[in-house]
């Protein structure tokens, strides 16, 4: 984060409002200018790179045959620069070459074109946070440009018939090495393939910012070899960049390289789009007589259901029911009709937001706590026991079963078959708080629904894979800090969201979003994060 002056400051304050998967609506970046230096620090409130970097970016107005000399100097990370601008200008730099043993980057670079050119300083590993200094000034004389690693342009749908002979590029390790060159759109799927029937391959694939994919044997028609394929979505648009090497160091020989659109991989092929989503949704706020009433729980499962249904998403067969409607008879009614109408193409997706409790039962294989957990529904309370068999007459493509309420944990214990996952946002002894800065009943709740909008889809694809909304919703928790919460007892301890995935694996889709651009997916899109910190007693209300 940026700590010179003011106006930075206001910036990177607005950048935070933007969940990582928006940055397109953020403001623009600070400037830097030639014999300019800025100190500012990475941190976990900063805009993240797909890959999870941590990043701060700046704004160059260059002129055509400008030099500028960057430093990026840090030593609490290994700094790592991206500088990217017209004409698909791109230059990152790891480790200078001239700094020794040092970590910090430089880059000297010769602008071909007047234009902004944006400047990120991020690190070379994702997650890595620290100050760091960056300096624009003007080269010394006779100071070598910084040029992008040579490498051929290959297109997309290409093969190359290529030999690694003496004389060609080698790693540090000492393999011999070609590389290739394509500039790819943010979510794209692309297949590479290395094969050979002369030398055991390797294959590398250098993302715009400096992250890297290897792989060395893969399957060929279901047999092994030692050929090698990158099945991979690219998230970012830029320039990429793919070594053919080898996996032992001083062998030469011919190899074909093929470029190619991917078809995807099996385990999201089949999966539809569309209307898909039987979402059995219930919200309570109002408890009548009952008990306290809670602020916005009832919202939380009116807005996901109209969010599902403005991304397109939402089957016929699903159902919303919210304070009086949300009684025990009713809920056993609408999972019958769930469980009809929830096919092998459909998730089957049930949300609770409102009061969870505990209580006493003998200690045992499925309460080890002696204690079982509720749903508080507006006229009874159903424990897990008791939502187990509901939630199994369900079978679908995949079933989600999403908590938000106090002791949620208590009900991973339905995370007990093939293709089902569960979230929940406390442990079984732990309350959950009111997400009251968000206007909405759980924080859980809320990322969910931005989640499943979109803003979980990392890699720009289409799809909101299991694997992606896990570290989605997991980020989102993280940049609240700690969340106060106790047990029944008044113990102190914080909310730790919980996440089982059972036998769902990370690329499994949870959802196939429309098309980027289309109308119902921006009306789909949740209202913007406000992310100024607010004191905790504001937020202190439990469920
Ligand atoms: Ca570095
Ligand atoms: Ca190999
Ligand atoms: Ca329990
Ligand atoms: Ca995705």
């Amino acid at each position: 984060m940026v700590r010179v002056g003011l106006s930075m400051a206001l910036i990177a304050a607005a950048a935070l409002a933007l969940p990582s998967a928006s940055a397109q609506n953020a403001p623009p970046p600070p400037p830097i200018a030639i014999g300019q230096a800025v100190s500012g620090e990475l941190s976990p409130n900063d805009a993240q790179r797909r890959s999870g970097k941590y990043e701060d970016v700046y704004t160059l107005a260059g002129r055509r045959g400008d030099r500028i000399d960057l430093r990026l100097a840090a030593s609490d990370f290994d700094a790592y620069l991206v500088v990217t601008g017209p004409g698909g200008f791109n230059l990152s730099n790891d480790d200078a070459q001239d700094a020794g043993d040092s970590t910090d980057s430089a880059l000297v670079m010769q602008l071909p074109a007047d234009g902004d050119y944006r400047v990120a300083v991020t690190s070379f590993r994702p997650g890595e946070t620290g100050p760091y200094r960056l300096q624009a000034s003007v080269p010394a004389a006779g100071a070598a440009i910084s040029a992008p690693e040579r490498a051929e342009p290959i297109a997309l749908g290409a093969s190359v018939d290529g030999r690694l002979q003496d004389g060609d590029s080698r790693l540090a390790s000492g393999e011999y090495v070609d590389r290739y060159r394509f500039t790819a759109r943010r979510g794209q799927r692309v297949r590479i393939e290395l094969s050979s029937d002369k030398i055991d391959t390797y294959l590398l694939l250098r993302r715009p910012d400096g992250t890297q994919d290897a792989n060395d044997d893969t399957e060929v028609d279901g047999e092994p070899s030692l050929n090698s394929r990158i099945d991979t979505v690219l998230a970012e648009d830029g320039d990429y960049v793919i070594a053919a090497t080898t996996y032992q160091p001083n062998v030469t020989g011919a190899y074909r390289l093929t470029l190619a659109q991917s078809p995807g991989i099996a385990r999201q092929i089949g999966v539809q789009g569309g209307a898909r989503v039987v979402a059995l949704l219930v919200g309570v706020s109002d408890y009548g007589e009952r008990t306290s009433a809670l602020p916005n729980t009832d919202a939380d499962a009116r807005e996901l259901y109209a969010s599902l249904r403005g991304a397109g998403l939402l089957h016929p067969a699903s159902r919303l029911l919210t304070n009086e409607e949300a009684t025990t008879k009713n809920l056993a009614e609408a999972f019958a009709r769930a469980a009809a109408a929830a096919g092998p193409d459909d998730l089957f997706l049930f949300f609770f937001s409102g009061h969870g409790d505990q209580v006493d039962v003998a200690p045992g294989g499925a309460e080890l706590d002696g204690r079982a957990e509720t749903l508080e529904l507006y006229d009874a309370a159903m424990t897990d026991a008791q939502l187990a068999p509901l939630f199994a007459s369900v079978r679908g493509r995949m079933s989600m079963l999403v908590i938000d309420a106090c002791y949620a944990g208590g009900f991973r214990s339905l995370v007990d078959r093939p293709n089902v996952m569960g979230l929940f946002s406390s442990e079984e002894d732990l309350t959950s708080l009111v997400a009251s800065r968000f206007k909405a009943g759980g924080f859980l709740s809320y990322f969910l629904r931005a989640g499943l909008a979109g803003d979980a889809d990392a890699d720009g694809d289409r799809i909101v894979t299991a694997g992606e909304l896990s570290t989605y919703v997991r980020r989102r928790f993280r940049r609240e800090g700690d969340i106060p919460a106790t047990t029944r007892e008044d113990d102190r301890n914080f909310q730790n969201l919980l996440i089982e995935r059972g036998g769902v694996h990370v690329d499994d889709v949870v959802v196939r979003l429309a098309a980027a651009g289309t109308s119902v997916a921006a009306a789909a899109a949740p209202a913007p994060v406000r992310m100024q910190p607010v004191p905790v007693s504001e937020n202190k209300r439990r469920r």
